[in-house]
């Protein structure tokens, strides 16, 4: 039986991550996210209280948190601001491919580096002609002796202009599809070009680049996984990340759910707070369904993962759930607010600005649907079972 009764340890961690989302992140978000600010001040604190790196287990010196651990903080500090939480974030997707594939020695080395100070790593996989479809990179990593050189170009890329690590996905077999991919840890030199900040939409405080390899070398040792496997050990990361990808739509939907109500019971119309109206408590039950069942969801394929179960169709379907909600919310929040919710000085906005990423990365809402039919009319197609290391 699922039992989502939370531990005094978790409603701590709850409580740590909502007072830091209240007091350190709301306080600037909104200027951050007009100004496209970088959060360092923010990411220095946070590693600073032990609320980034939290997955990195207990034996290479981390925190030892579990996914849903990992769930509970990511809604509460997206709740404050999901780009700066995906600022925070991006650790965890980048360092879920050393845990899965490194070796002990790098998983050490990696390990340290990230909890002594508040270093940044990035997850490369998307390319400008490679996005749903990642077999189609063409980034090459040759092998030359005890080596591998690296050449091409990475976009889309969280944090990419101030990390200094990157994971890195490239064809090492060509010929191969997606069974000639490998995925590489690399560590800033020279030969990383941080060539394009983008302009976004959304999640204006976090930071997005493209990043490309001339010539890096890359020691052999940091091959995660086996040489052309890399496809399914980032199949595999995707599992793993996306119960926290759902929880932060959460936290975008209940801030905005939070708003919009609080608002409902201020504004009158009609000699009466619009909250009278049924139709503004129609669209307020409808909200408050979504943003309780996203939450269940992003838990319940998290649980899947810390009882070291495979949860492929589960976190494609709490991802594609809570993002679309998170869509539907943030924009039927603004529609109470009226034309206020319009006005930027009204707040509301840019949740349903922020909203929109939910649908995108970490894969779209119509490849999480891909997945889901897949699983659910061959559901044994995957052999390999996901672990709960990471
Ligand atoms: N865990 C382990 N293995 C998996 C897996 C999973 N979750 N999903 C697929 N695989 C394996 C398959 O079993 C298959 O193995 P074999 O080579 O032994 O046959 C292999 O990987 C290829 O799988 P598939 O045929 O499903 O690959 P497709 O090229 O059709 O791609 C999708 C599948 C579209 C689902 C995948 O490319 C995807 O998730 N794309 C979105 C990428 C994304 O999220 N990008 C965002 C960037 S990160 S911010």
């Amino acid at each position: 039986m699922v039992d989502f009764t939370l531990t005094d340890e978790q409603k701590d961690l709850r409580d740590l991550a909502h007072d830091f989302a209240e007091k350190e992140i709301r306080p600037v978000a909104w200027e951050l996210d007009r100004d496209g600010g970088f959060p360092q001040a923010i990411i220095n604190k946070a590693h600073e209280v032990g609320l980034m790196n939290t997955h990195i287990p207990e034996e290479y010196g981390g925190p030892g948190l579990n996914s849903l651990d990992g769930c509970i903080i990511e809604e509460e500090m997206s709740w404050g601001c999901s780009g700066i939480q995906t600022s925070l974030g991006a650790n965890g997707l980048a360092a879920a491919p050393v845990m899965l594939g490194g070796s002990d020695e790098v998983k050490r080395e990696f390990s340290a580096a990230l909890l002594e100070s508040p270093k940044l790593a990035s997850f490369c996989l998307t390319e400008p002609d490679a996005g749903s479809d990642v077999s189609g990179m063409r980034t090459r990593a040759v092998r030359m002796g005890d080596k591998y050189v690296l050449n091409g170009s990475k976009c889309f890329i969280t944090n990419g202009s101030y990390a200094d690590y990157f994971v890195v996905y490239a064809k090492t077999d060509p010929e191969a599809g997606h069974r000639g991919i490998s995925a590489f840890l690399v560590h800033k030199d020279d030969t990383v070009i941080v060539d394009k900040k983008e302009d976004k939409m959304g999640q204006r405080a976090s930071n997005t680049a493209t990043i490309t390899f001339n010539d890096t070398e890359v020691d052999a040792r940091y091959l995660l996984g086996e040489e052309n496997h890399g496809f399914k050990l980032a199949m595999r990361v995707l599992d793993y990340t996306r119960p926290g990808v759902a929880a932060m739509a959460t936290g975008i939907s209940r801030a905005a759910f939070e708003m919009a109500t609080a608002y409902s019971k201020e504004r009158v119309q009609f000699g009466v707070p619009i909250a009278m109206h049924q139709a503004i408590q129609f669209m307020i039950a409808d909200m408050a369904t979504k943003v309780h069942l996203s939450r269940l969801a992003a838990w319940n394929s998290a649980v899947l993962l810390d009882q070291g179960k495979r949860n492929t169709l589960e976190s494609s379907h709490a991802k594609r759930f809570a993002a679309d909600s998170a869509m539907e919310v943030t924009t039927d929040a603004v529609q109470i607010f009226g034309g206020y919710g319009f006005i930027k000085e009204y707040k509301v906005e840019k949740f349903m600005r922020d909203a929109k990423i939910m649908q995108l990365y970490e894969g779209t809402s119509q490849i999480q649907r891909l997945v889901i039919a897949r699983e659910t009319l061959l559901p044994r197609r995957i052999e390999e079972p996901a672990t709960a290391t990471a």
